[in-house]
């Protein structure tokens, strides 16, 4: 199949224009950027703190236990994966010997804002909250945003995260090494093709799209860029991006604010044609109404189908449920 493509006449591709850092982050100049929704890349001073390094964050939770997943793909749509190991391993283990290997893709993503209780007890005192006092988010006034949520990301080189799309505005922050990010715009879906179980992933593999299968996908037009340490990406609520770490890496994700309309929801669930709304009207019943547990993709949360569930259940009046609505009534 690969070969097949390969000696095929060229495919059109999507059109790629680079996105280019612009200076040093100011809470004006983001302003600027989340007024116009467009996405953009800062640099951040990088005088404010002590640089990040591998050393620095190895010492920063000691022993503490974290899940982390090895052996992730390195070629395919991430989100099929089949090959991926959770494990639980000490937090210092997982960086000298799991993030340095060279043969490995090893991933840990930390909530740092509400850690679970479990990982709680293992915290040394105040780590997170230092950590959280160096980001450069705070310019922008992100301590005052609602509920934020905050992720860790350290991985080895090759780590992948597919073309998704989150539901508020990220601001992501490269603390050290590199990684190379693809973003579209969210009015773009029907060129995504979106997934039938989770309508905020896509189909179309970012670093090999089959454009046999997935044809619209050309018609996209691509934001290019890569992060170095210190960089600060804004990407606004529901645009697609699809990140990749060129070397071992660490970055602080920061999802924040408004969360995306229904209507934009209802956009991307349309432009997944007839068989994702037959899947979409299923998990309604099976996993919303029903509660039937629902086996998650790779970096998924709810199905498409529960989360509608939940979003039109928060509607009803009197917040009742559709269940008691329709079935305990
Ligand atoms: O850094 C990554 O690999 C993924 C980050 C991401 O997808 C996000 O913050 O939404």
């Amino acid at each position: 199949m690969e070969q097949v493509r390969s000696q095929a006449t060229p495919q059109p591709r999507p059109r790629r224009t680079r996105l280019i850092p612009r200076g040093i982050l100011t809470q004006q100049g983001f302003e600027a950027l989340r007024l116009g929704g467009r996405p953009g890349v800062f640099r951040t001073d990088p005088n404010a703190s002590e640089p990040w390094s591998i050393e620095r964050i190895a010492q920063l939770f000691g022993n503490m236990d974290v899940h982390a997943s090895r052996n992730l793909p390195r070629t395919g749509n991430v989100f099929e994966a089949t090959s991926v190991e959770e494990i639980v391993i000490p937090w210092n283990e997982f960086v000298s010997r799991l993030v340095s290997s060279t043969t490995d893709t090893a991933y840990l993503i930390l909530n740092l804002v509400s850690p679970s209780e479990g990982i709680r007890a293992h915290l040394p005192q105040g780590v997170v909250e230092t950590l959280l006092s160096q980001l450069p988010q705070r310019t922008v006034g992100l301590a005052s945003a609602p509920n934020p949520t905050v992720h860790l990301w350290l991985g080895t080189g090759g780590t992948r995260s597919g073309w998704h799309f989150d539901f508020s505005d990220n601001l992501f922050w490269q603390m050290f090494g590199t990684k190379h990010v693809l973003l579209g715009d969210g009015a773009e879906a029907r060129a995504f093709y979106p997934r039938s179980n989770c309508h905020y992933n896509s189909r179309v593999d970012a670093d090999d799209p089959d454009l046999s299968r997935f044809p619209r996908y050309a018609d996209a037009t691509l934001l290019d860029c890569t992060l170095a340490a210190g960089d600060l990406l804004y990407i606004p609520r529901g645009w697609w991006h699809s990140l990749r770490s060129l070397n071992v890496s660490s970055s602080i994700s920061c999802v924040f604010g408004d969360e995306l309309p229904l209507s934009r929801h209802a956009k991307v669930i349309l432009a997944g044609g007839p068989e994702a709304w037959k899947r979409v009207i299923s998990d309604v019943f099976m996993q919303g109404l029903l509660r039937h547990k629902y086996k998650r993709d790779l970096y998924s949360g709810h199905s498409t189908g529960e989360f509608m569930y939940r979003r039109l259940r928060r509607r009803l009046p009197g917040r009742k449920s559709i269940y008691r609505l329709f079935v305990a009534t």
